[in-house]
């Protein structure tokens, strides 16, 4: 028998102790007709899901929408699991009315889209495609009807193909017809939409996309050419932002969503907590410090050596066109520790046992929901930050009635908001949460074996089932407090 544990029960040993007395009247106090003590959000936070064009939208060859790089890429053999391409998706082009009662349904005080750029120029650039446009405005009508808050994304990856064959984002002027895009959007959404992000996640098309060549459009570029186009998108996000000022209503806020490097210490000490703050602004260098700071650090010039971008200072100032707020994405926790090293800091690898969840790359860390944004917060002054994503993928599997207890997912989410509970009652400014994803969607090179909603979705039959993490979100939205 085991010396560690004891065979005896709980009861036997309290009774055994001066535990006993107290425990009939413990037992009294717990009342089964109320939850704990509520983690609660401050009035009017905005409880959000997120979908993004191609992954939900299908209809790719209706109503004149141009070719995107996901349709040339996704149609590549070999490219995607299954070959598994977004032509139908989940026909939300055609379902969105429905998608929204279920939204209603759920109690979402906001939904975060974007707009397919080759749907409004379906060549990227030139005459505009007004049935284009149109879908989105229908949508965003719908959703303000159901009294759902409309934020709006410009490019979620997406890019007209014309626009690759002629450079894609290694050229500059895809940066130009990114910005007179935008423009086009504020002028006929900005009555109604007052909420824009220029781009989804810099980090991830560039890496995926032009660097490890995974993502379309699948191309492998060496670490010159690869600054460079990652400079020309930081470029047509401030151009784009300007465009958007110049178009638009008055009251509208622009901003972006990145998946910023969540740097959180090690241990909660100061050299720790100074090591992460460090790491945040050099972790970001290339993508969100050089937006919020209008400069390249050395640290990361010094880095790219030879590579570096080349750029000027008039491009730096047009990089940095204020911004009213800034969407953090946010899966997994980048652990920083301190070092004696130049950088004055260290990233700390994951162990191989490290959890995940079904994504190998999706491991848990909910302490980004705290130290993320409070360091971002710090670091460049943020007045209005929004988590823009937070989810998890999972197996999913129905039961035979059809239910999906992805408790995992639920664990998942609750961790993280009860991190970001801490956060926001430390005065950190997150005014809204956007949960990944509403429903089960085409995770790009991972198709649709991949699920990240918290709706099942039936591909055969487009049927949307709100799976358990639904229900507890409509807790959360219901409460205003970590369910
Ligand atoms: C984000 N990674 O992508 C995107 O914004 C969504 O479109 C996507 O569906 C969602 O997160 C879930 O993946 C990411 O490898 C893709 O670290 C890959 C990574 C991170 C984010």
């Amino acid at each position: 028998m085991s010396t560690r544990f004891s065979r005896r029960t709980f009861a036997q040993l309290a009774a055994a102790s001066a535990l006993a007395p107290a425990l009939p009247s413990f037992a009294a106090k717990l009342d089964s007709s109320q939850s704990s003590t509520p983690l609660s959000f401050p009035k009017g936070f905005l409880w959000g899901s997120a979908t993004a064009s191609y992954q939900v939208e299908g209809a790719v060859k209706e109503d004149g929408r141009g070719p995107s790089i996901w349709d040339t890429f996704s149609h590549t053999p070999g490219k995607t699991h299954n070959g598994d391409t977004g032509d139908v998706a989940n026909n939300h082009y055609h379902l969105f009315q429905a998608d929204i009662a279920l939204m209603k349904d759920l109690g979402l005080k906001t939904y975060r889209f974007s707009i397919g750029w080759p749907r409004l120029f379906p060549t990227g650039s030139g005459a505009a495609n007004p049935r284009g446009i149109d879908f989105y405005s229908r949508l965003v009508d719908g959703l303000l009807a159901a009294g759902i808050q409309p934020y709006c994304t410009l490019y979620h990856w997406d890019l007209p193909q014309a626009l690759e064959d002629k450079g894609g984002w290694q050229s500059r002027d895809t940066a130009d017809h990114f910005a007179a895009y935008a423009g086009y959007v504020a002028d006929h959404l900005s009555d109604r939409v007052k909420h824009f992000m220029t781009f989804n996640e810099m980090h991830s098309f560039i890496d995926l996309g032009y660097g490890n060549g995974i993502h379309a459009p699948g191309l492998k570029l060496a670490p010159a050419a690869l600054n460079q186009a990652r400079h020309h998108v930081v470029l047509a996000h401030g151009l784009a932002v300007q465009a958007i000022r110049a178009h638009a209503k008055p009251g509208v806020k622009v901003g972006l969503a990145e998946n910023i490097t969540c740097t959180v210490p090690v241990i909660d000490t100061p050299e720790h907590v100074h090591a992460a703050t460090i790491a945040m602004r050099e972790e970001n260098a290339g993508y969100l410090n050089v937006i919020l700071e209008g400069r390249y650090t050395d640290l990361f010039l010094s880095r790219q050596g030879a590579a570096a971008p080349k750029f000027t200072a008039a491009e730096l100032k047009t990089i940095a066109s204020p911004i009213d707020f800034v969407g953090i994405n946010c899966y997994t926790a980048d652990f920083v520790r301190a070092s004696t090293s130049p950088a004055g800091y260290a990233m700390v690898p994951y162990p191989e046992s490290y959890p995940h969840m079904l994504s190998p790359w999706l491991r848990p860390g909910p302490e980004a929901l705290y130290w993320a944004p409070k360091i971002a917060a710090s670091v460049w002054n943020i007045k209005e930050i929004y988590i823009t994503e937070n989810g998890a993928s999972s197996s999913d599997i129905p039961t035979a009635e059809g239910a999906v207890y992805d408790t995992d997912r639920v664990c998942y989410l609750r961790n993280y908001l009860t991190q970001l509970h801490r956060a926001v009652s430390e005065g950190v400014p997150v005014r809204g949460y956007f949960v990944w994803s509403f429903m089960d969607n085409y995770e790009w090179a991972d198709g649709y074996g991949t699920r990240f909603g918290i709706h099942y979705v039936d591909f055969a039959t487009q049927k949307r089932t709100p799976k358990l993490s639904a229900h507890y979100y409509r807790q959360v939205i219901a409460r205003n407090a970590v369910a």
